[in-house]
């Protein structure tokens, strides 16, 4: 069956999708560029709009498929199966999806190829020793029980990487991994079934140690577990989640069903989601023991017992604590220089070692900052290594799990300069100066360096 009919039969479902309504205006987070304006101030090539699609020549030929669905006009190309956000072009409070970052460990999988993805074919097995009553979900029932909705950041655990080859004095040998500059953030309106009435369903056992969220579909070690102590502390906060920024998943996303979990790094939120999980063992797969994962001298092995569960790994393979949290961060509307990096995205918009540019005067900088685990307390910036200064924090500020936009005024005079943005959160934790090596490049979030050329 091809994907338009696949798509054609999918309609009925999906309109329920959108009956249960939003509890926002979702018009009045869109702010148009116009309003708050993307780095208007930097030379035009960062503050463009992306130009129009080009004009469909007479007979096109079949396109051939590709390793994501999106199109790439948008997005920056770091890798066959991986996209960043264009940062500095961002201007809104929330990412649309077709500039939101895609983060696959393999090919995106469709319905083609994969029926089981197709709407009326998918089915979510909520199961495990430490489960009551087993319960098995078609799409249809998904959407037929509670839902609630969350706008959260979602970021991968190797955003910011490149910090850590272009600051923080590290080589490709130190640290491997896709150059993602800070674009593999976005933030999204994501609908879900709380796995808090998930939990009531199937009724938990007091033995339960661990929620597994599985696909296999894309490819066999696709899964990643939660200590359930973790998951029943968000558990109103994370879930079953089928829609994103009001429609339903499209393909890159995890069509049709993911798990969303606000503020840990992106590898929790297992995207073509058909299995959960929940058992009283210790789970280790690869995404949380040698993949994703904080590798390097500062970190230990997490323990193990000999009970735990392995699958397609042994305990030798347990290197290095999983990425939970993500720590706060922040960054200017600016594309980072990429000087020492291994490698330069290929449809990065300044060449190697080349500043981006600004015209002299009064301008107004602007920028995004996140901190999930207890939200943004401020923002601050310096210039070329000066006192630390207070940004503006724009509205909206939904809580913890949303970033907040900040701008800040720069009276900017000839010659090259170097702008520093720190996030503190509500903790009192501030993004440091630095941070130890981890050999997989996971949360960087030291202050970042933004060099600019005004003339
Ligand atoms: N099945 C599956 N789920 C997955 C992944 C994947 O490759 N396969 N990548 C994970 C990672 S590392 C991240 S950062 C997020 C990215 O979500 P996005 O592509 O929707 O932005 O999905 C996560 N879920
Ligand atoms: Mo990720």
């Amino acid at each position: 069956m091809s994907e338009e009919k696949h798509r054609a039969r999918d309609d009925a479902l999906v309109s329920d999708v959108l009956k249960n309504g939003t509890n926002l205006d979702r018009r009045s987070l869109f702010v148009s560029a116009a309003a708050f304006g993307a780095a208007a101030t930097v030379a035009p090539a960062f503050a463009q709009q992306p130009a129009s699609p080009p004009a469909p020549s007479a007979a096109p030929a079949a396109p051939a498929r590709r390793a994501i669905v999106k199109d790439d006009s948008r997005v920056l190309n770091i890798g066959a199966t991986v996209r960043s956000g264009n940062y500095w072009n961002f201007s809104t409070f929330m990412t649309p999806v077709e500039e939101f970052y895609v983060r696959n460990h393999y090919p995106t999988p469709t319905v083609v190829q994969k029926p089981e993805l197709a709407r009326d074919q998918w089915k979510l097995k909520i199961h495990g020793s430490s489960v009551e009553r087993p319960l098995e979900l078609t799409y249809e029932d998904l959407l037929k029980l509670p839902s609630r909705t969350i706008i959260a950041t979602m970021e991968c655990h190797g955003n910011g990487r490149t910090l850590f080859w272009e600051q923080g004095g590290f080589t490709g040998q130190d640290v491997a991994g896709g150059n993602w500059v800070m674009g593999a953030v976005g933030q999204a309106e994501w609908r879900y079934v709380p796995m808090s009435e998930i939990f009531a369903r199937v009724g938990i056992k007091p033995n339960a140690k661990t929620v597994l969220f599985w696909s296999g579909i894309d490819g066999n070690d696709m899964g990643r577990p939660m200590p359930y102590s973790d998951v029943v502390a968000q558990q109103n906060d994370m879930g079953i989640c089928y829609a994103m920024n009001g429609n339903p998943l499209t393909e890159d996303h995890g069509m049709p069903v993911r798990a969303v979990v606000p503020g840990w790094g992106g590898t929790a939120s297992i995207k073509w989601l058909t299995e959960i999980r929940i058992t009283d063992k210790r789970v280790w797969c690869r995404l949380n023991t040698k993949g994703e994962v904080y590798l390097g001298p500062s970190y230990g092995a997490p323990e193990h017992a000999a009970d735990d569960e392995f699958i397609g790994v042994t305990a030798a393979d347990i290197k290095g604590p999983m990425v939970t949290w993500m720590p706060p961060k922040s960054f200017i509307t600016v594309p980072l220089v990429i000087d020492k990096s291994p490698s330069l995205p290929a449809n990065y918009p300044l060449k190697k070692g080349e500043l981006p540019k600004l015209a002299a005067g009064a301008q107004t900088m602007r920028g995004y900052a996140w901190a999930p685990q207890h939200g943004v307390k401020q923002v601050e910036y310096r210039i070329d290594g000066g006192a630390w200064q207070m940004a503006t924090i724009r509205p909206p500020n939904l809580g913890k799990y949303t970033w907040v936009r900040f701008e800040f005024p720069w009276n900017a005079a000839a010659g090259e300069h170097v702008i520093e943005t720190r996030t503190t959160d509500n903790a009192g934790t501030a993004q440091p100066e630095a941070i130890p090596v981890n050999h997989l490049g996971m949360a960087n979030w030291s202050i970042p360096k933004f060099r600019i050329a005004v003339a």
